[in-house]
């Protein structure tokens, strides 16, 4: 049964968030997405949240790897910029890549951090580097929110908007539970959190849940057992990313990168869901947007 307090996601609603194309407009227009992940072992996450940026209509797109699988995240979104950072010798960011960030020359409008990125020994301490100089809206993902796991008062430091879409895994991480607590009390545990943190808090899984800093929740009605494979949530870290980096406010991003991951997913479900993979969903986003036009 739906708590009363919680809003639906719709189609009619969402169709007057959907950011309007202007005639007169460039790349410019559209802000410039900029996505930190990747490792040695793990160039995909980041490669697909890099074209589903692109696919939700950011004027430019950049992602940040580990100098070794560049090429590779290159010849697979020719689209995007991305830059090689330096690596340590597990093949994961290094302690010193930050600085070569160039953060503040680059007019970057929002920042995904965390696909691919995987876990190592200084992770923690290069994480706490990155987020103290970083004052754009943030979206927060995958390993990025193991790493925010160890030390959560980092989020009191954060400037600018921060989105968590943590699965119940992840949830469960975050506040010390097991995954069945957060599973049993979904609802509960996104509004305290989103709440006592002051973020936008994505909790994942069938019938996503959306929690806003002021203890607003909205519920997603799309999507299905096609998107439980692996990939499909870095598509959706893509997709936040591409709507946030277009400059709409942050809940109407969630919103509809939600929904329409959803919508893309049902569409990338023919002829059979068994055998929907990301890059199917990455393929269905222009369908998906259609739908709202
Ligand atoms: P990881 O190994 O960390 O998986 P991942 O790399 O994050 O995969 P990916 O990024 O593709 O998927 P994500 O869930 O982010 O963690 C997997 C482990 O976490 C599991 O072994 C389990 O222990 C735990 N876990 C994860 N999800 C759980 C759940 N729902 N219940 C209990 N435990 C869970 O993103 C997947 C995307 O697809 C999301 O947007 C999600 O909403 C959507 N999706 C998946 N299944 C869906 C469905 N049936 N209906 C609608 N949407 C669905
Ligand atoms: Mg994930």
């Amino acid at each position: 049964e739906v708590d009363p307090r919680i809003s639906l996601l719709s189609q009619n609603d969402l169709r007057t968030r959907l950011p309007i194309r202007k005639r007169n407009s460039h790349k410019g227009t559209y802000g410039h997405a900029f996505i930190i992940g990747g490792s040695k072992n793990m160039p995909g996450a980041i490669t697909l949240a890099t074209m589903a940026a692109l696919r939700t209509g950011a004027g430019l797109t950049t992602s940040a790897v580990p100098a070794s699988i560049q090429p590779m995240v290159f010849s697979r979104v020719p689209e995007a910029i991305c830059i090689a950072m330096d690596e340590d010798s597990t093949g994961h960011f290094a302690l010193n890549s930050i600085e070569a960030l160039r953060l503040e020359e680059k007019n970057y409008t929002a920042i995904g951090i965390g696909p691919g990125i995987g876990q190592w020994e200084l992770g923690l301490e290069w994480f706490k580097k990155l987020l103290l100089s970083i004052n754009l809206p943030m979206i927060i993902d995958a390993d990025g929110l193991n790493l925010l796991s160890k030390e959560i008062g980092l989020l009191d430091q954060r400037k600018s908007e921060t989105i968590l879409t943590p699965h119940p895994g992840e949830m469960a991480r975050l506040i010390k539970r097991d995954v069945a607590y957060v599973e049993k009390n979904r609802i509960k545990v996104a509004k305290e959190f989103a709440s006592q943190y002051g973020v936008y808090l994505l909790l994942k899984g069938a019938h996503s849940l959306i929690a806003t800093p002021n203890g607003d929740l909205y519920l997603n009605p799309t999507g299905g057992p096609e998107l439980a494979k692996g990939g499909s949530g870095d598509v959706l870290t893509g997709m936040i990313t591409g709507f946030v980096a277009q400059k709409l406010p942050i809940l109407d991003a969630v919103m509809l990168a939600v929904y329409l991951h959803g919508i893309a997913g049902n569409l990338a479900s023919k002829p059979s869901n068994y055998s929907t993979i990301a890059t199917d969903v990455i393929d269905k986003i222009g369908f998906a947007m259609s739908t709202l036009s």
